[in-house]
């Protein structure tokens, strides 16, 4: 996708701090953090949003679920405790229309979400 920042990103045309990277997923450092940790987990094939996850591309969750897990424990939030947030759509405050998942830790979370 051209103009697709994290296609970008994951052509290497733009640079990003990159935390972890394999032939399916990558991660990287949310440019404007919402908490101590905020990561992206991003997968490289282009899908718009989890509303495009179908029968020939649900593998991608569990390896991301995967990558979430190890991301988590590297930084040590697996104990402590994070949020990993898909968010959707206009109302649902998605605003890179590449599938991606936001890993949050490193303090106390709130609930409602904003
Ligand atoms: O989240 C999109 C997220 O993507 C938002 O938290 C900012 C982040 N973002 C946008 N551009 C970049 C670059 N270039 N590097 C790192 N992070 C970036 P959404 O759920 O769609 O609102």
């Amino acid at each position: 996708m051209m103009d697709c920042v994290f296609c970008k990103i994951i052509n290497k045309e733009i640079p990003a701090k990159v935390i972890y990277e394999d032939e399916e997923v990558i991660a990287i450092n949310d440019i404007n953090p919402q908490a101590p940790i905020h990561l992206l987990l991003i997968p490289k094939k282009h899908i718009a949003s989890i509303m495009e996850i179908n029968k020939d591309n649900a593998e991608i969750l569990k390896q991301i679920t995967k990558v979430a897990q190890h991301l988590a424990r590297e930084s040590s939030i697996d104990k402590k405790g994070f949020r990993l947030v898909v968010n959707t759509g206009e109302e649902g405050g998605q605003t890179v229309n590449h599938l991606h998942f936001h890993l949050l830790g490193g303090r106390f979370m709130t609930w409602p979400p904003g």
